[in-house]
């Protein structure tokens, strides 16, 4: 990483092929958490590029959370993410979860209201014909950190108001008699696509997991369909496992 010429991966803008070769440095190993950047007229000269597009790839790392600057000492490379111990075995709420913690949450809405589902929600949620899909899809955070985008179906009866959810979707479940008593949760490894490593502030192509959580109520209703991506950096899911007869 230290000296020499940069050698920009082709495609695209300047300062994106610098992106690009900075992230892959630090996934190669060529520098590390906490290692200082060069300058801006270092990496100017090294990779033939006007220190306007170094500028610009630098800032746009440290809004990704790649990077930090620190001020009057320069640019690092970010320390590696707090990681998030999730159990498997427990069926809990977000909210829940960090409170435990001690985080405090927050949401930024993506989308919240009645919408005409589609099949996959009509199927997996057994609604009636003309029956509307309420949609909680939301940014979930603790204090500026991203972790999740979730998105949440509900049948339109069970959530005809989804403007009333303003922090906690089981608190309002619970309320409202409708709380889960069981999930059926998928988890799959997913790499991030630009839309999704925007939001959740990581590198485009980063890893992510995919998941899918189906709750029921005791009745055997299905209550919740939702499908979310959690940053792979920073969630490790854990199960206990027991010897089987
Ligand atoms: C969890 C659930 C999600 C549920 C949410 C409710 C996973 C993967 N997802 O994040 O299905 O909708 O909790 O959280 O665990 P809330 O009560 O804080 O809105």
């Amino acid at each position: 990483f230290a000296g020499g010429p940069v050698i920009l991966p082709p495609g695209g803008p300047l300062y994106l092929q610098l992106k690009r070769w900075i992230v892959e440095s630090i996934s190669r190993g060529l520098i590390n958490p906490g290692d200082a950047l060069p300058s801006e007229r270092d990496l100017a000269l090294r990779a033939e590029v006007s220190r306007v597009t170094v500028r610009k790839a630098v800032q746009q790392l440290v809004q990704d959370g790649v990077l930090v600057q620190r001020h009057g000492s320069g640019t690092f490379v970010a320390p590696p993410a707090q990681r998030v111990e999730q159990s498997l075995s427990q069926l809990t709420s977000f909210t829940e979860d960090m409170a435990r913690r001690g985080m405090a949450v927050r949401a930024e809405w993506l989308e919240r209201g009645l919408y005409i589902p589609s099949p996959e929600e009509t199927v997996v949620l057994g609604l009636g014909s003309g029956e509307k899909v309420a949609r909680i899809n939301r940014l979930r955070l603790t204090g500026d950190t991203p972790l999740a985008i979730e998105r949440a179906s509900l049948a339109a009866t069970i959530l005809p108001d989804p403007l009333a959810i303003k922090d906690s979707l089981y608190k309002h479940l619970d309320k409202t008699g409708n709380r889960p008593v069981r999930a059926i949760q998928r988890i799959r490894a997913a790499n991030l696509g630009e839309e999704d490593a925007l939001r959740l502030q990581v590198p485009v192509g980063s890893a992510g997991l995919s998941i899918e959580r189906t709750s029921y109520l005791a009745s055997g209703r299905v209550i919740e369909y939702t499908r979310s991506i959690y940053r792979g950096d920073t969630y490790d899911f854990v199960a206990e496992l027991r010897l089987g007869d």
